[in-house]
Order: structure tokens, then C-alpha cells, then sequence
């Protein structure tokens, strides 16, 4: 008989209070070890490509020969068989229908490096401001592929305030995709890090403020983030391809009849100035609040 973790009252209480949650040591054993050598294949395929592309999303010191992977873009999910299932495990899945319900549909993803040393920091903001949707049952999983403290970049955020405004994400008139920390009223030492071991999985509301700071420390700090929405959250920017998006469901049934919850909305419009990932879009930040590895080198 299959058994599965699941989340106890009071953490699902927490949940609904703080906005996050960690779940040591979800994925374990063999599945670890794939997910671990599936990742380092595709980041050494990483060598000859110069420029960022539909996978790989590149550090700026990145060079051909000395392959610097910042982030492996969503298309690992239609890609990789591998990345495909474990988006659908049932482990996942059974704590996710705990928050969302019976009906789940993948809304994303990526996997985040932060490598030895360099790994990129990012910005304060909020998921939602990215892609926010007709009610608020969204969130994202994060699952580490190393063990992640205080030195490697853990994701850190702020709690309850999944429970607050949405937050300007816009600079000069365009979505930017970070928060300005000096005007945003919020004081970021109440930030908690979510650690863990290898295979712990983090939890995070959309609404969640949340960001990372460079990996200062000599081991690497990877993480596969999956986004999950209830089915009947549908998301404001709109729905392309209809087939595509029903076969993102990886719970229960897909609907027609969006729930519409009210929750405050800013649209992530009009675009970045650098379109692209999170990182591209927060290069038009005008304020950062963590360090960058230019910065660092500069310092020392
Ligand atoms: O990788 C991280 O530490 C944070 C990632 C994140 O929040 C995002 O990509 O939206």
C-alpha cells in the first residue's frame, strides 16, 4: 500500500497564517539521486551554447567553454519525462490537494542555481504579481537538490505577508518584476530562510514577499520550483491554447467555470524591459536590496 505524507491541522494552519511551510526530506533515495544527474546532464549540455534560449538561462560570466547556468526554464516540464512526472508526483500532489483541493493544474516552473561562490541573488516580490489569477489558491513549491543553510542562498521570505497588498512591481511605467525595498513600508529583518536537506520541499502563497540573496558560500544551492493554482483559478493574462492548458492539470478534473475571489490585483503590464526570466526582468530595477556578485568582487 502506497503512503503518504501529509500535512498535519496544524500546519495547514500555519500555512493559511505565515503563507510557507517546509517539508523535510520529501523526495529521498533513488529519485533524489535522478533528479540530481538528470540536472548536472543538462547543465554540462550547457557547453557550446553562448547565449540564453529556450532552456538554459545563463549567469553573465557564463562562456561557452565554462558553463554558468543561472536557470533551467519551464520547457524541462514538456522536455524531460522526468521533470514531467515528479511535477505530478503523488507525494507532491497529496500535500498540495491539502491547500488547494481536489483539482490542480500546474501553472509553471523552473529550477534554480545558485552555484558555488556566484549564484545570482533575487529581488523582493511577489508570484502573483507575475501571473495573477481569478483567485488566490496559487503557490509554488520549491524542492532543494542540496542541502541548503543560512550560506548557500536559502529562499527567504516574509511571513503573513501573503495576507497584504499586492506591491508595485514597476519602474518607470514598466512591470520590472521586484519590489523597491525602500519604498515598500516592510521590514525585511523579519525575513525567515527556509532551509533544509537535500530533498526538503518549500511551500510558498503566491502573495508570498520572497526573494534570495547571492550564494556566498562554496557549495551549490539548487531548487526546483513548481507552481500549482486550484483548477478554478484561471490565470488574468488569459489562456493561449486551451488544449495545452487543461493537460497541465495534475490533480483531479479541469473546469470552465473560473472561482473569482476578490484579492488585489496589479497587472505585470506593460512588459519588462527585459523580458525573460525573473532575472532578466529584474535587471530594470532602480534599487536592489541584495548584493550582487559585482558588487562582492568590487568590495574585496
Ligand atoms: O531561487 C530562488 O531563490 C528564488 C526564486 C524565485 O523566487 C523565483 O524564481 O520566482
Amino acid at each position: 500500500m502506497l503512503c503518504f505524507r501529509m500535512l498535519s491541522d496544524r500546519q495547514i494552519e500555519t500555512y493559511r497564517r505565515d503563507g510557507y511551510l517546509v517539508v523535510p526530506r520529501l523526495i529521498e533515495g533513488q529519485q533524489l539521486a535522478d533528479l540530481r544527474a538528470l540536472t548536472e546532464r543538462i547543465v554540462q549540455e550547457a557547453r557550446g551554447v553562448s547565449a540564453n534560449d529556450e532552456l538554459y538561462d545563463l549567469e553573465a560570466t557564463h562562456t561557452a567553454a565554462l558553463p554558468r547556468v543561472r536557470r533551467l526554464k519551464p520547457v524541462i516540464f514538456k522536455r524531460y519525462a522526468f521533470f514531467h512526472a515528479l511535477a505530478r508526483d503523488s507525494k507532491i500532489t497529496s500535500i498540495l490537494a491539502q491547500l488547494l483541493g481536489p483539482n490542480i493544474r500546474q501553472h509553471g516552473g523552473k529550477l534554480n542555481m545558485k552555484s558555488a561562490g556566484y549564484g545570482s541573488p533575487v529581488e523582493w516580490h511577489q508570484d502573483w504579481a507575475f501571473y495573477p489569477h481569478t483567485n488566490d489558491d496559487v503557490l509554488a513549491t520549491g524542492i532543494y537538490l542540496d542541502d541548503c543553510d543560512g550560506d548557500n542562498g536559502p529562499l527567504m521570505v516574509l511571513p503573513g505577508t501573503h495576507l497584504g497588498p499586492t506591491h508595485d512591481h514597476h519602474v518607470g511605467g514598466r512591470f520590472c518584476g521586484a519590489m523597491d525595498p525602500a519604498t515598500s513600508g516592510l521590514d525585511f529583518d523579519k525575513a525567515v530562510p527556509l532551509m533544509g536537506p537535500a530533498g526538503s520541499m518549500t511551500i510558498h502563497h503566491a502573495r508570498l514577499v520572497h526573494g534570495s540573496a547571492l550564494n556566498r558560500s562554496n557549495r551549490q544551492r539548487r531548487l526546483l520550483l513548481h507552481e500549482y493554482t486550484a483548477a478554478d483559478a484561471w490565470p488574468l493574462l488569459g489562456v493561449a491554447d486551451f488544449t495545452e492548458f487543461n493537460s497541465r492539470i495534475v490533480l483531479g478534473e479541469p473546469t470552465i467555470e473560473p472561482r473569482v475571489v476578490a484579492a488585489p490585483i496589479r497587472m505585470p503590464l506593460p512588459p519588462a524591459d527585459h523580458q525573460g526570466s525573473i532575472y532578466e526582468n529584474q535587471r530594470g530595477t532602480s534599487r536592489r536590496f541584495f548584493e550582487t556578485y559585482d558588487e562582492r568582487v568590487a568590495l574585496n
